[in-house]
């Protein structure tokens, strides 16, 4: 693992750390928008008193601090793959490069003594999991790697109620940020109930240093909504749900490509619409993940 000079030195200092994941650069944004929200993410985290930490797996090796040209390669070449936590090994054994996933950044994160991380949407349950047994990943491991993590809800292409569930039963804490609704990514209220709703970023510090405390070593979720400037209308976006997940099912597009199509899929068919909106909440979970670092380690 190679960590950067500024990022070690802050983690060793007990300084606030924010993690940010590269598949949304190379699997979730088309060019040149996924380097400028890279670029961006990493502004906004400084902005708001954390050191950022990027994180990808650079020629067999996981990079946490990436320069420019990690970042272009990641947002340009198409032949990066995307790891999740059962690529990793594979990629750092076979001294590949790869993008990580929730679940591997988290991993990463980890591993280097990061523990915040800001993202989009998690992934989760899929619709038609009950056929598919398409489930994310990343929901086992917040269930067993201590990360607590910023996201706008699990992506609105997945069945968020069962995702709740998933959670559910898998123990791991999911709050609200100022919201009884777990967020649905595009919008902001998904109908589904969350158990706490955390109001600032103090008592999401304090919920997770006593989830520290109390010696869990799971991850923690945070669904913070998207500023209802950058929403979608509900309908809207549901309907074009409805029409990329008939073109996915049509094609058969299966696995980790599913992902990676709808948000490519839903791009086209809302003229860039979904893109302005993802881009916007990943800023702004970037800021509350950095707020909630901040309060953590002052
Ligand atoms: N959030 C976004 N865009 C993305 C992702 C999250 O705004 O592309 C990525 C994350 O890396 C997440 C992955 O872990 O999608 C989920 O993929 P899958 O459903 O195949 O587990
Ligand atoms: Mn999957």
């Amino acid at each position: 693992m190679i960590i950067s000079d500024e990022i070690k030195n802050a983690i060793n200092k007990n300084q606030p750390v924010v993690a940010l994941e590269s598949t949304i650069i190379s699997h979730g944004m088309p060019y040149p928008e996924n380097i400028e929200t890279a670029k961006a993410l990493e502004e906004v985290v400084r902005e708001n008193g954390a050191i950022p930490a990027t994180i990808a797996v650079i020629e067999g090796k996981i990079k946490v601090g990436l320069d420019d040209r990690d970042l272009e390669f990641l947002a340009k070449d198409k032949s990066v793959v995307k790891a999740s936590r059962r690529d990793l090994p594979v990629a750092l054994a076979l001294k590949k490069s790869a993008s990580t996933t929730v679940s591997a950044t988290m991993i990463a994160a980890n591993l280097a003594g990061i523990k915040f991380f800001a993202t989009g949407g998690i992934g989760g349950v899929h619709r038609g999991a009950g056929q598919s047994f398409d489930i994310s990943a990343d929901l086992q491991e917040l269930a067993k790697t201590p990360v607590f993590v910023v996201s706008a809800g699990p992506k609105a292409i997945l069945d968020i109620p069962l995702t709740m569930e998933y959670l559910e039963t898998m123990g791991v804490t999911v709050l609200g940020y100022n919201s009884d609704y777990l967020p649905a990514f595009y919008y902001r209220n998904s109908g589904c109930k969350v158990d706490w709703n955390c109001k600032n970023p103090k008592e999401a510090a304090d919920i997770f240093k006593t989830h520290q405390n109390l010696g869990y070593r799971s991850g923690m979720l945070l669904g913070n909504p998207v500023p209802e400037i950058f929403e979608l209308d509900k309908n809207f976006i549901e309907n074009k749900i409805e029409e990329a997940l008939a073109e996915a099912e049509k094609l058969g597009i299966k696995g980790g490509k599913t992902t990676p199509f709808l948000l490519g899929k839903l791009y086209e068919i809302t003229d860039g619409e979904s893109l302005k909106t993802n881009v916007e909440l990943v800023k702004m979970n970037a800021k509350v993940c950095a707020l909630i670092a901040k309060e953590f380690y002052d």
